[in-house]
């Protein structure tokens, strides 16, 4: 009698084990989700702070066609800071976007259709012209800017 209350306790512990090793899994999948959502979460608030870090004070678009920046007036004025231009060659010829006065080039050469980014820090009572340097191109695709504050 002892033995069969024995074996049934056994028996019930190995159904026990069994039930937790099932569940087991189950607990793991539950945890990972979450946990892959706090991490990407994590990961969008430290790309947040590293655009803070970065100081983008503003953002110009610039369509360029062949040759010309159509949309963009003779001169704009912009913020002190860090400022994303993004270069929009509609054009079918390559073009880019650089400084005239310091030679800094903003968006590398890009092919028609090719869209990029790149930045510049202005300082306050900068007066710049900002210039597609491609030979020949700077004379009808340039613009100036005042920088102010
Ligand atoms: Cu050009």
């Amino acid at each position: 009698m002892l033995r069969l209350t024995t074996l049934a306790a056994l028996a019930v512990l190995v159904v026990l084990l069994g039930a937790c090793e099932q569940q087991d899994p189950e607990i793991a999948e539950e945890d990972q989700v979450p946990g892959d959502l706090v991490e990407a979460e994590a990961e969008e608030a430290a790309d947040e702070e590293a655009a803070d870090d970065g100081d983008v004070v503003e953002t110009v678009e610039v369509v360029a066609v062949d040759n010309d920046f159509p949309e963009m007036d003779d001169q704009i004025t912009l913020p002190a800071g860090t400022v994303e231009f993004t270069l929009d060659n509609q054009g079918n010829a390559v073009h880019n976007l650089a400084v005239e006065d310091t030679g800094d080039m903003i968006v590398d050469d890009l092919d028609g259709g090719e869209q990029a980014t790149g930045t510049y820090t202005f300082e306050d009572g900068d007066e710049l012209t900002l210039i597609c340097d491609i030979p020949g191109h700077e004379q009808t695709m340039r613009f100036d800017v005042e920088v102010e504050g």
